[in-house]
């Protein structure tokens, strides 16, 4: 008998089903009141007592592994056929495990620091209208950003379009909330580009805006100093070039040292010991006017950064695109506790 036993251990190891019939006629074959292995039990009755023991073991180690078998058959051909899976949740997990995109980490790292400042988070719609992208932002009427060839309208409606910036966000903070406004707003924005290695037609910015009585340029430089020796480490220096913005005035653009070369000159910072990595300036009091804060009261500094060029910068990124592709070998490489 034990004999027997082994054979049909072996035929059921090796057991197929294409369909959930098929299953169920392997299952009637073998596990059934008249299967195979019910018939079984029905001969260890009449084997001799001292047999008993060890028979009775494999025989019930049989029916055990048939059951499991057959029930693993079903639950694939199941899943073949109506496309919904037997989930087991206490599989142990195989093979690689998710971890955050890049972006994602870096957009967390600067929602922390800014945090710490005081800064809340402000988000909103990405399908915007003029007003809170452009009007209510000081762009004269025949500016360029207004123009096709960088902004997506939608159905070609001058006044339904995709945010440029997230600076339309902080738009809607000044609508609704009174100063002192501490704020920085994440978020994708999109611009009519061609995609390249520098340049995507979706990408990721936060912009922050600081509203208050006396908020001078001197708390814009030093904000924005914190902001850089958190993120790039405590040796970082800074250094703001004059600039211009339709929002701001003064407005000027941010470079740290060079993280590569230690501002010694590499082909990252083209051989000037300084890289780029944000805009800002004091907010034009016409901006404040527009959104009914009383610039005669209040004086504010904004910021905007890229958030793929952080990465870049942070990560030693070259290609602006890999951002976009989610290939596993890229994505995996990084490791966020935020
Ligand atoms: C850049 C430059 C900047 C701002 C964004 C801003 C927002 C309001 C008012 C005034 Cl509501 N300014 N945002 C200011 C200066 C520069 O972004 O290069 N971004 C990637």
């Amino acid at each position: 008998m034990i004999e027997k036993i082994k054979r049909l251990h072996e035929d059921i190891k090796n057991l197929s089903a294409k369909t959930a019939e098929e299953a169920e006629a392997l299952r009637i074959k073998y596990l059934s009141k008249k299967g195979i292995i019910n018939a079984l039990f029905d001969e260890f009755k009449t084997i001799p007592s001292e047999q008993k023991r060890l028979v009775g073991k494999d025989l019930n180690l049989l029916k055990n592994f048939a059951n499991e078998k057959i029930q693993a058959l079903k639950n694939t051909v199941s899943t073949k056929e109506t496309g919904n899976i037997d989930i087991d949740l206490q599989l142990p997990v195989s093979g690689k495990i998710g971890s955050r995109h890049p972006l994602s980490i870096v957009r967390n790292e600067i929602i922390e620091i800014f945090n710490h400042l005081g800064f809340n988070v402000s988000e909103g719609p990405e399908i915007e209208d003029d007003w809170h992208v452009f009007s209510a932002l000081n762009f004269p009427p025949e500016h360029p950003a207004r123009d096709m060839q960088d902004t997506f309208f939608i159905n070609n409606n001058p006044d339904i379009l995709l945010r440029t910036h997230t600076s339309s966000v902080q738009v809607r903070v000044m609508d609704n909330e009174n100063p002192p406004i501490r704020t920085i707003s994440p978020g994708r924005v999109y611009r009519n580009e061609a995609i390249s290695a520098r340049a995507h037609c979706i990408f990721h910015q936060v912009e922050g805006l600081y509203i208050d009585h006396n908020v001078s340029f001197a708390d814009l430089k030093q904000t924005l100093l914190y902001f850089a020796k958190e993120m790039f480490g405590e040796e970082t220096k800074i250094r703001l070039r004059p600039s211009y913005f339709p929002f701001t005035e003064p407005s000027a653009e941010m470079d740290i040292s060079c993280k590569l070369c230690g501002g010694k000159g590499c082909n990252v910072c083209k051989y000037t010991g300084w890289v780029e990595i944000l805009g800002c300036g004091m907010v034009d009091p016409n901006v404040l006017d527009s959104n009914n804060i009383d610039s005669k009261e209040y004086t504010g500094f904004a910021f905007g950064m890229g958030i793929e060029r952080i990465a870049m910068l942070k990560y030693g990124i070259n290609d602006l695109r890999l951002f976009f592709e989610n290939n596993m070998e890229f994505l995996s490489q990084f490791k966020g506790n935020l």
